[in-house]
């Protein structure tokens, strides 16, 4: 009976020093979404019975390895046990019990996390390897995803090529990317910041880099960059240069291109106009109007040199018109 006390007393102890252990090591960032209240909540329950369960694992163990160790000089046998049939019970319904309840909870706040706001904003968000991007409902597009405080929004996400993953970890819910259909995600952010959107879904090479911000401001202010972005995007689809630079970051080119001279999986943009590029097969052309329009028509031509093995250009459905655009930005790149 005392072994009993003492196993009781140091369970309930370890159980809960193993809490406040993992909870004092902030395994979660803010909760920046209402969704990520009910998750928080259930994973906090969670928590607590898998300390408890822990403690009721350990403590027993470490408490017979020493209370009944081997004294010295005996060699007798050990006490011979049959079985306990209601301690045997007792162990298969408990925890069945406490699954079917974590079952129950789990789909509650599945529920809860999915509640549908009818007059949320719909913003369409597309993922290629390895860059977001986010078409808003005003008609522009961004790589950056701005959302108001204490809106819901449905993002309608689809892929061009690959299975990527929406994951804010700040807003705790994650959604799949599939190429050819389109996936939902439903938030409400509740705390005005900055925070990171990160590709969860290994993608390739640069899977890693696969990040957008996501700007959580007040109405007003939500309200402003929507407007200076619509102004902006007026103005620039009056030049082709600006065009090209809106087309060039919606349709994934800046996922393998950088325009800071620093290389991706493609060679940067910056300085590439009008400068001397040497080819696969040791040759040099200059990057002039008719090279450029051919590298992007038709990328599998000419192959610039390094980069025969590393990730092919894909070859775009682009008209005419938009290749002379791109072409027009290529050239401000200096
Ligand atoms: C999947 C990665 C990838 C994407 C997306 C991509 N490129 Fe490329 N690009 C490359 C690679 C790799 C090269 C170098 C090999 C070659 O010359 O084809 C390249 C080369 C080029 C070149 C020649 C560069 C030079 O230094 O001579 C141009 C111009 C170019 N890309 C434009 C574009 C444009 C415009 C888009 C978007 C419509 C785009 N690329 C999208 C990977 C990519
Ligand atoms: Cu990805």
């Amino acid at each position: 009976m005392r072994h009993f006390v003492i196993v009781g007393v140091l369970v309930v102890l370890v159980a809960v020093l193993t809490y406040v252990g993992l909870n004092s090591i902030g395994l979660m960032p803010v909760e920046a979404s209402a969704q990520s209240v009910p998750i928080d909540w259930l994973w906090n329950l969670d928590v607590r019975v898998i300390s408890f369960l822990f403690a009721l694992i350990v403590v027993p163990i470490a408490y017979s390895l020493i209370a009944f160790r081997r004294k010295k000089g005996d060699t007798t046998d050990a006490e011979h046990i049959e079985g306990n049939t209601p301690l045997e019970i007792t162990w298969t319904v408990v925890p069945l019990i406490v699954v079917l309840i974590f079952a129950y909870l789990g789909a509650y706040t599945l529920a809860e996390i999915r509640v549908v706001d009818p007059s949320a904003a719909e913003i369409k968000v597309r993922a290629i390897q390895w860059a977001w991007s986010f078409q808003y409902p005003e008609g522009f597009t961004s790589k950056e995803l701005h959302l108001p405080v204490n809106k819901q929004v449905v993002l309608k996400m689809e892929s061009s090529d690959v299975i990527h993953s929406f994951w804010v970890p700040e807003f705790r819910i994650k959604q799949d990317v599939v190429p050819g259909r389109i996936t939902e995600y439903r938030v409400t952010p509740i705390l005005v910041g900055s925070y990171m959107v990160r590709c969860a879904e290994l993608c390739g090479a640069s899977h890693a880099y696969m990040q957008a911000p996501v700007i959580v401001s007040s109405q007003a202010d939500y309200d402003a960059w929507i407007a200076s972005q619509k102004a902006l995007a007026a103005a620039a689809a009056q030049t082709p240069a600006g065009r090209g630079e809106q087309l060039a970051n919606t349709i994934g080119c800046r996922g393998c291109h950088t325009i800071d001279g620093s290389k991706l999986v493609g060679p940067s943009w910056q300085g590439l106009y009008g400068s001397q590029v040497t080819l696969s097969d040791g040759t040099t052309v200059t990057a002039n109007d008719a090279y450029l329009i051919e590298s992007i028509a038709n990328p599998s031509i000419k192959i610039v040199k390094g980069f025969e093995t590393t990730t092919a250009m894909p070859k775009f459905d682009l008209t005419d018109a938009q290749i002379q655009d791109l072409v027009a930005y290529l050239a401000t790149l200096k």
